[in-house]
């Protein structure tokens, strides 16, 4: 299948290469490889690209367009889309490659070929496979690309299956590529005012424990979900931070991936903090956020006392 993808891109008109709405650096990367090794490729971004694919882009000079209207390429090369519904385009599907590696998608069916492989922990290594079938070489620069897709695809190894490692580690060997050059390769530095807002967070701390569990509230005037996440890294397990102005108030909450998977839901949480103080709260069971009319340490309290019930009930050990 690969070797017959490579053989197509590698026909005479040209290919758009496609990429899923607020497209990642796996994305990214996949279409950069691919229009690094086959003539006249073109990067269409319909759906723009996220915060990390615009440093990706400019970090490795990377063209893409959002409006490729005028673009004529006589096939169409999708990368990384789980669904039509993710491409932000009105595509012919009779004439498109589908290259992915999510679950499979009967919508994609209709497409020329569709090849996918949800093995493979990141579009990234599929493209780097492909470039092996068409006996491509592999730039620093495609290297680098691909090796951050497979980061950011994997959270930095994180629910990364072998595959992925060897893929990545092909191509540290290849060019001889450190692995804080790769991670380092996207500087995300933090804004001093938000670092500020994190370290005043912290200063202005307040935290319960509930048997193994730790609950922690704190106030500041900007950055609340940024301050929750510090205060998480620094040990809290559900943090709550919240910003007055006025008679307003705005809340971030966040959880601990492990309390998330034992049943806590910060959404419905908030969401009933909600209902009883009649302001508007939700979200998702990791991440949510409530905001109204109100003291703001009075609803931090009220949250905080809605999360230690909801550990107390949970039982209170870890295991
Ligand atoms: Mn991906």
């Amino acid at each position: 299948m690969l070797s017959r993808i490579a053989s197509e891109l590698s026909k005479e008109g040209g290919t758009l290469v496609l990429l899923h709405g607020n497209a990642d650096p796996d994305a990214l990367a996949s279409a950069y490889a691919v229009q690094s090794s086959f003539p006249d490729v073109t990067i269409g971004t319909p759906g723009g690209l996220d915060r990390l694919s615009k440093l990706l882009s400019a970090a490795l000079d990377i063209k893409s367009q959002d409006d490729f209207a005028d673009v004529r390429r006589t096939r169409i090369l999708i990368l990384d889309t789980s669904g039509p519904e993710q491409l932000d385009a009105k595509v012919d599907l009779s004439n498109a490659i589908v290259v992915d590696h999510h679950v499979k998608n009967e919508k994609w069916s209709g497409a020329k070929i569709y090849h996918v492989d949800d093995g493979k922990s990141s579009c990234s290594e599929i493209v780097l496979e492909l470039l092996k079938a068409a006996e491509k070489s592999v730039s620093r620069e495609v290297a680098l690309a691909l090796m951050y897709g497979i980061l950011t695809d994997t959270g930095y190894f994180k629910f990364a299956k072998p595959g992925a490692l060897i893929a990545f580690s092909d191509l540290m060997a290849l060019h001889d590529i450190h692995m804080d050059e790769a991670m380092g390769l996207i500087g995300v530095d933090i804004d001093i005012s938000e670092r500020i807002s994190q370290l005043k967070g912290a200063q202005r701390l307040k935290y319960w424990k509930i048997g193994d569990y730790i609950v922690a509230t704190s106030q500041g005037s900007a950055f609340e979900a940024s301050v929750c996440k510090s205060l998480i890294n620094l040990g809290a397990d559900i943090a709550f931070v919240g910003s007055q102005r006025g008679q307003e108030f705005r809340i971030s909450a966040r959880a601990a991936p492990a309390l998330v998977r034992r049943g806590v839901h910060l959404g419905k949480l908030l969401g009933n903090v909600g209902s009883e103080t009649t302001n508007g709260g939700g979200g998702h069971p990791g991440a949510a956020g409530i905001t109204g009319t109100g003291d703001v340490e009075a609803i931090l309290n009220i949250s905080a006392e809605h999360a230690m019930k909801a550990l107390r009930e949970l039982g209170s050990s870890r295991n």
